[in-house]
């Protein structure tokens, strides 16, 4: 039967089962699409990073002898929709059947369901061959849950793909070596050179600029630096194992002026457009930490979680919350981003280096983004369909369903605790003791009120003020408030004073 199958730009999957077999029935259809490239502003290394990598997927595919349409972003016959493309090509190719990957996004998934209801030719589905968990399973975890407890998530399912277990208990004895890590950078240490690659890129830059695709962030045309097959992707992930690895746990949640990425692996991106598979890079992992022991148990342990773990997690929370998850505002905040969140333009040295390397990289590690931005955002009053649409557009790795749980959620608290079981907000005691920005910043870590105060300081209080009432009866906040509630009454107003004038001079800070 005559069959057309669709391939999103994130679902680069070449040891998907469909692949398998060479069929002159079958023919692949990849596109770039405006409707993709403007649903939000992106970084303009996500869009030539997406672009360049199904460029090349589909040349890999033609020479291995499937047969592919591209249609790319200035081809005549592009209607810049998913569906549109389709449906013309399945009219002119007089196309028997229509498959599908199940996308990973809910909007994508309901635009196909919608497209199969109006071709008049039979669809089917297929699993995208990459989660550890399909659709399915995640559905039956986290029916009629009360609680979404990661840890339970996790715990599971280290048993049922027995990693990193001996005997039916956890390797090391503990299921999380948390407390193990989370140490500063020493002093005098010397971080190492992240692996990058290095494209000419000048042809899809110009291709954005003709077509009129608005972008946000820098790129080097000559230099692009990140992996696009499948060949560069476990380069850059051996690379990690080898030489990063050994100080992955100890150092996951530092932040430094010294380095854009520390000892974070930087495979993001090449995870979530499909190059490579979550399996295979925890299969790695700990085949060569068996091998070799180069490390401890706790480093091993936490890079496995936040793959096995988080990344699941996320996806398991995306999919049986979605599409109310989007509209999500426990707090009810609604103020808009200043605008150096585009510019990197405050006085602010934690929010400078981090807003500025992540248009510069289209990258910030964890911490950067869950501790300075969504922390700044989240004391701020700052709308989460802002916070969203920022984090979704900047980042090279981002795709609503794990960037939505992460904001939304994990970052923002807008779901009320659905990720966590407390807002992540701190004052500027934390950044001071994680990172080294505060040395050299215009204000003050340790001065709460007067001139050159820490604004984090004053707006971690001030947020503890304004949302008593959702927040008082959270067990984990109960110490904060038992501060808040001793402190005299002329320091509280100064605080809340002070912090309403940052929030009133936002664009100034
Ligand atoms: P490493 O620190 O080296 O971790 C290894 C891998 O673990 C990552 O590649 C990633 O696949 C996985 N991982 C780690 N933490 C998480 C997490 N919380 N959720 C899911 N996977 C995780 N990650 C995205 O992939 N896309 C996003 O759009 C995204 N948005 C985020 C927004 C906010 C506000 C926050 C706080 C986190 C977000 N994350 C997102 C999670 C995390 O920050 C990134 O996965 C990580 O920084 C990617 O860099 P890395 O590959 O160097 O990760
Ligand atoms: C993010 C993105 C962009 C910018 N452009 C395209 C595109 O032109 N064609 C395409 O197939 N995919 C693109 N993507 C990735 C899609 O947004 C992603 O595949 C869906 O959101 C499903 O997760
Ligand atoms: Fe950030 Fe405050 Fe430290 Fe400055 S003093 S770097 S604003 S935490």
């Amino acid at each position: 039967m005559k069959t057309l199958r669709l391939i999103l730009g994130d679902q680069l999957n070449e040891q998907h089962s469909w692949f398998n077999k060479k069929d002159e029935e079958v023919t692949y259809v990849l596109m770039e699409v405006k409707s993709e490239t403007n649903y939000v502003v992106h970084h303009i290394q996500k869009v030539v990073g997406i672009f360049y990598a199904m460029r090349q997927f589909a040349e890999k595919l033609i020479n291995y002898g499937h047969q592919i349409v591209y249609i790319s972003l200035n081809d005549p016959i592009n209607k810049h929709s998913f569906s549109e493309n389709i449906k013309e090509l399945i009219q002119k190719e007089q196309f028997e059947k229509f498959e599908y990957l199940l996308p990973d996004e809910w909007r994508v998934d309901k635009l196909l369901i919608q497209l199969a209801s109006e071709i008049n030719i039979p669809t089917e589905k297929f699993d995208s061959e990459h989660f550890f968990t399909s659709r399915e399973e995640l559905q039956e975890f986290f029916a009629n849950k009360k609680d979404f407890l990661m840890e339970s998530f996790y715990r599971a399912m280290r048993k049922k793909n027995s990693i990193l277990m001996e005997n039916g208990q956890p390797i090391g004895g503990k299921w999380n070596f948390d407390h193990d890590n989370r140490k500063r950078i020493p002093e005098n240490h010397r971080i190492l050179e992240p692996k990058l690659f290095q494209h000419d890129v000048s042809e899809f830059v110009k291709l954005l600029i003709e077509c009129d695709v608005k972008t946000i962030g820098e790129i080097n045309p000559t230099s692009f630096n990140w992996p696009i097959s499948r060949i560069e992707s476990l380069e850059l992930l051996d690379y990690f194992i080898e030489n990063c690895l050994p100080l992955f746990g100890t150092l996951q949640d530092a932040m430094t002026i010294k380095s854009w990425s520390i000892y974070h692996a930087r495979i993001s991106f090449s995870l979530n457009i499909k190059l490579i598979s979550p399996k295979e890079v925890i299969d790695k992992v700990v085949s060569f930490w068996n091998e070799k022991q180069h490390c401890t148990v706790n480093q091993i342990e936490g890079f496995v979680r936040q793959i096995l773990g988080w990344r699941e997690y996320m996806r398991g929370i995306y999919w049986a919350k979605m599409p109310e998850y989007k509209t999500l505002n426990f707090f009810e905040q609604n103020k808009k981003l200043p605008s150096w969140f585009w510019d990197g333009n405050t006085k602010m040295n934690c929010l400078k280096h981090s807003i500025s390397q992540s248009l510069k990289y289209a990258y910030a590690h964890h911490i950067q983004r869950l501790m300075i931005t969504g922390n700044f955002a989240l004391l701020a009053g700052i709308n989460p369909d802002d916070v969203d649409n920022w984090y979704l557009g900047i980042y090279i790795d981002a795709f609503e369903w794990v960037e939505i749980t992460n904001t939304r959620g994990m970052s923002q608290y807008a779901d009320g605790g659905i990720v966590g079981s407390k807002p992540y907000i701190s004052s500027a005691s934390y950044i001071d003791k994680m990172s080294d920005y505060c040395k050299n910043c215009h204000y003050k870590s340790n001065e709460k009120t007067g001139e050159n105060a820490c604004p984090f300081n004053s707006l971690y209080w001030n947020f503890f003020d304004q949302h008593q009432d959702k927040l008082r009866s959270n067990f984990r906040l109960k110490m904060m408030y038992s501060i808040w509630d001793k402190m005299d009454s002329g320091q509280k107003e100064k605080l809340l004073v002070q912090a309403s004038h940052y929030l009133n001079n936002i664009e100034n800070l």
